[in-house]
């Protein structure tokens, strides 16, 4: 086992918990005292708590852009040993996000093994690798123009296929235990495309990939609705995603990127429905307001991740053999800290959760089968307010992060003395 080797000094930490300690003990107990009035045990909670575990992406450790503009901050990583650090700076201080998700080729590397020790050396392992077939490399010999797994011509298609298996190889070496296939594919143009033999190809070269997936990995199918196709595409929703898990085996599973739905879709709904087809492989959290899918997690409405949230609580509980869904974070920060953004995207996945265990599951039950409309309602509107802070606090503090992150982090120092250090980050545009 190598020694952690964190980058923010732990006397920083102590200090700063001692100066909040006493305060937030107060809070807490305050707290303790009002959920056990609902027959809540805070204690417990807590440690539930403290095993949820998100995987921060690689790609949201850099500063993002839109296709119009993108604004570099002094400081930012430009390469994956410094997107590490900068993950390893988030799960110091917040205590939640002990992997990161890397995506390929941005985070290509001629050795993985080295990869993954300068991560163990940070903290930090791997979680679902990421293809990327959405957009042409300058060494590649087929362009993704016209699709890529779904492409008309098979040569493109296995030059989609290769490099999905390739994700897998590196992927081992990383220690990861999933693949993520999210697919751009699709048509701007009505007749552009056979609706149904793109869906065809996409299952015969899923296929293809999912017969090379180690045994104790998953395939995660995520679905989009639109963008960068803009008229229909190949895997559009959580139905499409459904067929095409179902189709491919056991290992495939649906992941629920929140920003990839239409405006209003209720979204608890589908994780209910994917997990009652033993589909629900995991989720891409951020946070929405019209068709961008990059905002940081919980930020436009909070109550719809608490919402979410309550359905997992319940999965749970329903059939806990089975649950094992990936929690990722994929935002895209483009005018704030992304350590800042991850650091309270992170904090508001943990409250949505905390939320939905302080639920009062029996009385819920009862007033459902009651139809008592307002006391389900309430039971669940209660849950959701009190204010959790001082829990989610403390369980940072015991696990040896810090009872205020992001002021911890501005008080650190971390970015300028990175903006001393890192090479400047370019200003072209992109999506990612
Ligand atoms: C696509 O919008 C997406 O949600 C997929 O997960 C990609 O891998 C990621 O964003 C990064 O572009
Ligand atoms: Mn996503």
């Amino acid at each position: 086992m190598i020694a952690p080797d964190l980058p923010i000094a732990m006397e920083l930490i102590e200090s700063h918990n001692t100066a909040h300690r006493e305060v937030l003990e107060d809070d807490y107990d305050h707290l303790k005292r009002r959920l056990s009035r609902s027959g809540v045990d805070a204690d417990k909670i807590k440690q539930r708590v403290k095993r949820l575990e998100l995987a921060t992406p690689t790609w949201g450790a850099g500063v993002g852009g839109t296709r119009f503009a993108k604004f570099p901050m002094p400081g930012e990583p430009t390469n994956i040993d410094e997107k590490l650090e900068d993950c390893a700076v988030v799960q110091q201080l917040g205590r939640n996000t002990p992997r990161v998700s890397p995506h390929f080729p941005w985070d290509w590397t001629e050795d993985p093994a080295a990869l993954k020790d300068k991560a163990a050396a940070l903290g930090l392992g791997f979680d679902a690798v990421n293809s990327n077939t959405f957009q042409d490399q300058s060494d590649q010999k087929r362009s993704y123009r016209y699709g890529s797994l779904t492409h008309t011509q098979a040569p493109t298609r296995d030059q989609a296929i290769e490099h999905n298996l390739a994700c897998i190889e590196i992927g081992r070496k990383l220690g990861s235990k999933a693949l993520t296939v999210w697919i751009g594919d699709g048509a701007n143009f009505p007749g552009q495309q056979s609706l149904s033999k793109s869906f065809d190809r996409y299952l015969d070269s899923a296929a293809q990939i999912y017969s090379a997936l180690p045994n104790d990995w998953f395939m995660l199918l995520e679905h989009k609705l639109y963008e960068p196709a803009f008229y229909s595409t190949v895997i559009s929703d959580w139905g499409s995603s459904l067929l095409a898990a179902q189709e491919l085996g056991p290992k495939a599973q649906c992941l629920i990127d929140l920003g990839h739905h239409a405006p209003n879709v209720n979204i608890e709904q589908i994780v209910a429905r994917l997990d009652a087809a033993g589909k629900l492989g995991g989720f891409h959290f951020n946070d929405s307001k019209y068709g961008d899918d990059d905002l940081d997690s919980g930020s436009i409405n909070p109550h719809q991740l608490f919402l979410i949230f309550n359905e997992l609580v319940e999965a749970e509980a329903r059939n806990s053999a089975r649950f094992h869904p990936a929690y990722m974070i994929d935002q895209s920060h483009n005018i704030t800290d992304p350590i800042e953004s991850l650091l309270s995207s992170a904090e508001a996945i943990a409250a949505a959760f905390t939320h939905a265990l302080v639920v009062n599951r029996d009385e819920l039950a009862a007033a459902q089968d009651a139809n008592d409309v307002m006391a389900a309602f309430q039971t669940l509107r209660r849950a959701y307010n009190h204010d959790v802070r001082p829990l989610l606090a403390l369980a940072r503090v015991e696990a040896g992060g810090a009872a205020d992150p992001i002021a911890l982090y501005r008080k650190s120092g971390w970015r300028d003395r990175k903006a001393q250090e890192r090479r400047r980050a370019s200003a072209a545009p992109g999506i990612v």
